[in-house]
């Protein structure tokens, strides 16, 4: 199936949205709800560097289309700072209406629940055009938690347990990569019965990941839709120390932007969630954010061109 949002010309065309809410931030650190505008920040000083509605990727050796109407900011969503239900509606709703409207919607979280709403949007998206949805979510955790008594049933440790529920997403297709260190053994079991693949971040340093994207691009090969959840946190704390958790042994910043980069063809919607700018060092964290931001438009793009890929 076509990507939803490949235009005729077969390039592509993105919407940013911001999402500033973190009230379902009830593990780690609050503050996400800052990171939309930390990150667009940091986005202004990657976007100057376009001349001639191209960009020069130094580590292709060649330059990249990056037409004027590339990514447009949308602004941020309808987010409601007391009611998790109400800005689960508006996420999916602003999802569902910018994929309707032909560009693929880029989430800035906003804490990890998010990942719920976002792949929500895709899903109904998918359920109207036809198809299934793969997610390939990059987390330090597994977020499969179904419920407790502190984090209730939309938490950021259940985003990917109630995206499973969805109609349209197919768990065997999804994949959940860089995990890490200990978790609930309920999680394995649901993951086992669900056929939720999982590559842990040790696999990813001990094989690559030129490896490990081959083996992800061929899981979710039999989706016809691909949302990338990216929590920050993925990522190790020394390169990214503006998180919500810090979980040692992640991706270095040059791994994730490698496996962002080649993942980024397949990617017909993004959030990127968990950025913290309140516990964040000199905005490391929100530029790192920023620069995966960038990477799948330009890639995505150029891949959808003909070029760079
Ligand atoms: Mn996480």
């Amino acid at each position: 199936m076509p990507r939803s949002t490949a235009r005729p010309d077969g390039a592509r065309r993105f919407r940013l949205l911001g999402a500033p809410f973190d009230g379902a931030s009830t593990l780690g650190w609050p503050g996400s709800r800052y990171a939309p505008e930390r990150i667009r920040s940091a986005m202004g000083w990657i976007l100057q560097r376009r001349e001639d509605e191209r960009i020069y990727s130094v580590d292709l050796g060649t330059t990249l289309p990056y037409p004027e109407d590339l990514l447009v900011d949308g602004g941020d969503l309808a987010t409601v700072a007391h009611d998790l239900d109400a800005t689960i509606d508006a996420v999916s709703a602003g999802v569902r209406e910018t994929l309707d409207s032909g560009r693929t919607p880029v989430v800035l979280g906003g804490d990890d629940s998010l990942l719920y709403p976002v792949a929500r949007g895709l899903s109904e998206h998918a359920e109207d055009v036809g198809g299934t949805v793969a997610v390939i979510h990059c987390d330090a955790h597994l977020d499969l938690m179904d419920r407790n008594v502190q984090q209730g049933t939309h938490s950021q440790s259940s985003g990917m347990r109630r995206a499973a529920e969805l109609a349209n997403v197919s768990t065997a297709a999804s994949v959940q990569v860089g995990p890490r260190h200990f978790n609930f053994p309920s999680s394995l079991r649901f993951r086992e019965e669900a056929g939720l693949r999982c590559v842990p971040a040790a696999e990813v340093h001990r094989r690559g990941v030129d490896a490990v994207c081959d083996d992800v691009l061929d899981h979710v090969g039999g989706a016809d839709r691909v949302l990338l959840a990216f929590d920050i946190d993925c990522i190790d704390p020394a390169h990214a120390p503006g998180a919500g958790a810090l979980e040692p042994g992640g991706f270095t910043s040059h791994q994730a932007l490698e496996l962002v980069r080649r993942l980024a063809p397949r990617v017909d919607a993004m959030v990127l969630t968990e950025v913290n700018p309140m516990t964040d060092r000199n905005d490391q964290t929100a530029i790192l954010g920023a620069y995966l931001v960038s990477t799948v438009v330009v890639h995505a793009n150029a891949a959808a061109a003909g070029e760079g890929h």
